[in-house]
């Protein structure tokens, strides 16, 4: 037991202050949450966080809530972990801020219709809600394309954790049939982060919690298109 704990389930956001919980090597307590059983809405997972998402982190007697919030929380506990890169480097804080907000509040909500789109309208709408969620995530995808073209991270030369952020949109998106072969430069980015050890370890976490989960029926894979 630690006094640190990520509220989390495989495949979702949450695997993105997982992959910062790795990076800082920040001992840690994993939750488990099975969406398949609502234990998102569950009474004991919603004193921790009301609006019944991942991720929540626990750290001692904070709460956090809201990747931004979690990410930046945890660059400040941990500076030398380069989650953020150096100031020196002339990249301000509010840039850092500015940007993790463009993956929370612009590319997450398109990256849920791409993944989620039978449950917006219903099984019938969801060829229309994809097509929609695609259409308007593919400027997104051709800016981080032409600035991934020019520089190996999104900062440049050092990693920092909303590359791990800027992955899992495209894994989520690769996913669920989005084309991202259009875009080279964010696919060798997703490779460069395949080599990265704690996404390596996040991802080998996120596995064996996907075992929990299918040992327990609970296991959720949401529908790709085409869809009936
Ligand atoms: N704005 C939140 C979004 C969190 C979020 O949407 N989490 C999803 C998983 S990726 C979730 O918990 N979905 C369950 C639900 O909405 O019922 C954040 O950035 O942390």
């Amino acid at each position: 037991m630690t006094d640190v704990a990520l509220f989390y389930a495989p495949g979702s956001c949450a695997r993105v202050p997982l992959i910062a919980l790795e990076e800082a090597g920040c001992p840690y307590d994993l939750r488990l949450i099975a969406f398949a059983a609502g234990e998102h809405k569950a009474p004991g997972f919603l004193a921790i966080n009301p609006k019944g998402k991942v991720p929540a982190l626990v750290f001692g007697d904070t709460v956090v809530t809201e990747n931004v919030a979690i990410l930046t929380f945890l660059g400040r506990k941990f500076p030398e972990a380069g989650l953020f890169p150096d100031p020196a480097g002339g990249v301000s804080d509010i840039e850092c801020l500015s940007d993790l907000s463009f993956v929370a509040s612009t590319l997450h909500p398109i990256v849920t219709r791409i993944r989620m789109a039978p449950f917006f309208a219903g099984p019938a709408a969801a060829q229309a809600v994809w097509d929609a969620g695609a259409t308007a995530m593919d400027p997104f995808f051709a800016l981080i394309d032409n600035r991934l073209a020019e520089r190996r991270w999104w900062y440049g030369d050092q990693w920092a954790v909303i590359d791990g952020y800027l992955n899992w949109v495209f894994f989520r998106v690769a996913g669920a049939g989005y084309d991202t072969s259009r875009f080279p430069a964010f696919a060798a980015h997703a490779q460069a982060c395949a080599q990265r050890p704690s996404i390596q370890r996040a991802l080998g976490i996120e596995r064996a919690q996907e075992e929990v989960l299918a040992a327990r029926g609970l296991l959720f894979v949401p529908p790709s298109p085409p869809f009936a």
